[in-house]
C-alpha cells in the first residue's frame, strides 16, 4: 500500500522553491542522494547534515514544534539544508515527510536522550525513543509499499537508527561488542534496546537495509548543557570569568568511552553504504572517569578542580552505568573506520569554545538550561 501524497508543510533553511517530488532515488544515483535526518536540532543531527552536504546529499531535517526555538540556531549554522515538520509521537507527520522527502537515507537520530530525564517521564521516553523508532520504520514500510514479508517495494530507502552503549547498562563483559548482551539500568536504555530489536527485526522479516550504530558517549562544543562533558566545560568557563565559583556534579567515579560526535557521524554514514546491513559498535576504547574528566577540564584553563567542584547527592542517580568501554573492531575492519580526535583535545576543544562563548558580548552565563537534578 503506497501512502497517501503528504501535505507538504515544510520550511526551508534558504529560499529554495520545492524540490520535484518523484520516485526514490535509488543506489544508481550516488551523487545526488537525498536524506532525511530526525533530531536535526541535537548535536549528532548538526554534524551529520554538514558531513552528509558536504559528501554532496540533498538533506532534509524533521523539526517538530509550531515554533521550535531551535530552527533559528540550526538556521545560521546549516544553510543548505531544507527543514519539515513531524514529531516521533505522530505517525502520520512521518508518513508525510517520508512521502514528501523521498529520502534514499533515513537516519534517525530523534530521542529523549537525557538519561535522567527517563525516570522523571518514563512514559514520554517510552513513547519517543523506544516506539518512536517502531513510527519512523513504519513510515519507511508504508512509502516503500513494503506490505508483506520480505517483499521490498519499489525503492529501497537505507534506515539509521542510532542505538546507545547504555543497552549493555550493567555490562557482562568489557571491552563491549556487537555480541555482549544487554542488561539496561535506566527506561532511556530499555527504550534504545526496543528500537534497536525492532530495527533488527524489520530487516529480518522485511528484508529492510535497517541498521543499527551501538555508539559510547560522544561530546563536542554543541553538546547540550545537561550532559556531564558540557556541564563540566561550561561550568570551568563560569567559574574562571568569574560568574560562578562552584560546579556541583554527581558521580564522579563513573567512567566512559567518550569520543568527538564529528568523528561518529562519518560512521553513521559509512553504515549506510555497506553493501549489507549490519549492527556496529562505534567508540574509542580508551576510558576516562568523570574525575579525570573535570580535571583535565579545569585544567585547560588553569584552575585546580579541587577549589570548585562540589559533589551533589541530587545528581546521584538511581540505578548507575558504572563503566563501559567500546571494543570497535569491527568498524575498523569493516568500515575503515577510525576516530581522529582524543580525549584531551576534545576536552581542551570544549572548554576553550565555552570560554569564548561566554567571552561574546551580550552573552549571558545563564543563557544555558540548568541541568535538572537526576
Ligand atoms: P540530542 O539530545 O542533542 O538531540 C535529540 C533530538 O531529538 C533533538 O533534535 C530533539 O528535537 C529531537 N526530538 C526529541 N523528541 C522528539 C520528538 N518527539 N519528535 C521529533 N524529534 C524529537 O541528542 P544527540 O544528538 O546527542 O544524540 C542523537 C541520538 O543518538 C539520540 O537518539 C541519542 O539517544 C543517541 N545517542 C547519543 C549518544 C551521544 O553520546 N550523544 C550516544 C549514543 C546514542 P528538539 O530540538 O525539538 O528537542
Ligand atoms: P550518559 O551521559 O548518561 O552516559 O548518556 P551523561 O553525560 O549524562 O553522564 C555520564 C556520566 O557522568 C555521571 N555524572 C553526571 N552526569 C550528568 N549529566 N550531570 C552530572 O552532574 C554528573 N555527575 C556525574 C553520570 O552519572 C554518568 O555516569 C549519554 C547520552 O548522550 C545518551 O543519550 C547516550 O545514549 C549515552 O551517553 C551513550
Amino acid at each position: 500500500m503506497a501512502c497517501a501524497a503528504a501535505t507538504g508543510l515544510y520550511v526551508s533553511c534558504r529560499d529554495v522553491g520545492r524540490p520535484p517530488v518523484g520516485p526514490p532515488r535509488g543506489a544508481e544515483d550516488p551523487l545526488n542522494r537525498r536524506a532525511l535526518i530526525t533530531g536535526i536540532t541535537g548535536q549528532d543531527g548538526s554534524y551529520l547534515a554538514e558531513h552528509l552536504v558536504a559528501q554532496g546529499y540533498d538533506v532534509w531535517g524533521l523539526v517538530r514544534g509550531q515554533a521550535n526555538p531551535r530552527i533559528r540556531q540550526l538556521r545560521e549554522l546549516l544553510g543548505d539544508v531544507r527543514l519539515i515538520r513531524g514529531d516521533l509521537l505522530d505517525q502520520g507527520s512521518l508518513i508525510s515527510a517520508v512521502e514528501r522527502v523521498q529520502p534514499d537515507e533515513v537516519y534517525n537520530l530523534a530521542a529523549i536522550s537525557y538519561v535522567p530525564m527517563s525516570w522523571q517521564q518514563a512514559e514520554l521516553t517510552g513513547e519517543v525513543t523506544g516506539l518512536g523508532v517502531l513510527r519512523v520504520l513504519e513510515a519507511i514500510r508504508v512509502c516503500s509499499g513494503i506490505s508483506a514479508s520480505r517483499s521490498p517495494g519499489r525503492g529501497q530507502i537505507r534506515f539509521y537508527q542510532a542505538s546507545s552503549s547504555e543497552m549493555f547498562g550493567q555490562v557482562r563483559e568489557s571491552p563491549q561488542t556487537e555480541r555482549t548482551p544487554f542488561h539496561p539500568r535506566s527506561p532511556y536504555g530499555v527504550g534504545k534496546a526496543y528500537g534497536h530489536f525492532l530495527t533488527q527485526n524489520y530487516r529480518e522479516s522485511y528484508g529492510m537495509f535497517a541498521v543499527s550504530g551501538i555508539l559510547f558517549n560522544h561530546e563536542s562544543p554543541r553538546r547540550g548543557a545537561e550532559f556531564v562533558t558540557r556541564k563540566v566545560s561550561l561550568g570551568v568557563a563560569k567559574i574562571k570569568l568569574g560568574f560562578e565559583r562552584q560546579l556541583r556534579l554527581g558521580n564522579l567515579g563513573a567512567v566512559r568511552d567518550w569520543g568527538f560526535a564529528g568523528d561518529y557521524v562519518r560512521a553513521m554514514h559509512l553504515m549506510l553504504g555497506q553493501d549489507d546491513p549490519a549492527d556496529y559498535v562505534i567508540g574509542t576504547g580508551v576510558t576516562h572517569s568523570v574525575e579525570e574528566l573535570v580535571d583535565r577540564a579545569f585544567r585547560a584553563a588553569g584552575l585546580d578542580w579541587h577549589d570548585h567542584v562540589v559533589t551533589d547527592a541530587a545528581f546521584i542517580r538511581p540505578a548507575e552505568v558504572d563503566r563501559l568501554c567500546a571494543d570497535p573492531s569491527r568498524a575498523r575492519e569493516e568500515l575503515g573506520w577510525e576516530p581522529k580526535i582524543g580525549f584531551e583535545e576534545l576536552v581542551t576543544m570544549m572548554v576553550e569554545s565555552d570560554l569564548k562563548l561566554l567571552s561574546t558580548p551580550g552573552h549571558h552565563a545563564d543563557d544555558s538550561l540548568g541541568p535538572d537534578p537526576w
